[in-house]
């Protein structure tokens, strides 16, 4: 299968951060933005929920199905975080994209810049 796929990371997958190398040969579209979603700290890495006028910063990368499925694996979709499709947005305009949204109730702090690596 030679599908590709729009995949919008903010956390450990990002360029720079110790889950990027799943991204290994994928292309790099641009830095984007996700508008009303705020990100938490759940310890060493984010999630991120829905939350009107928050905004969340990361990037879009094009990927193949086999790497797709590495990553669901990572980040254990379907329970730890779910794989869903929302529109990002930057200077150049809005494209559809994957993203994983945290799947559970508890929450850490919220990150209120929304940028994972100006976190501190
Ligand atoms: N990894 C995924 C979701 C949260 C995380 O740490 C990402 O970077 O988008």
């Amino acid at each position: 299968m030679n599908d590709r796929y729009c995949v919008f990371v903010y956390g450990t997958l990002m360029r720079g951060e110790r889950a990027h190398g799943f991204l290994k040969g994928a292309g790099f579209i641009g830095e984007y933005r996700l508008k009303d979603y705020a990100m938490y700290r759940l310890g060493w890495y984010p999630g991120i929920r829905p939350s009107a006028g928050d905004c969340v910063y990361g990037e879009v990368y094009e990927v193949d199905s086999d790497m797709l499925r590495n990553m669901d694996e990572y980040e254990g979709e379907g329970s730890l975080y779910h794989r869903i499709r929302v529109p990002a947005e930057n200077e150049s305009g809005r494209i559809d994209v994957f993203v994983y949204v945290y799947a559970k109730e508890t929450l850490g702090e919220k990150i209120a810049g929304g940028k994972w690596n100006e976190k501190e």
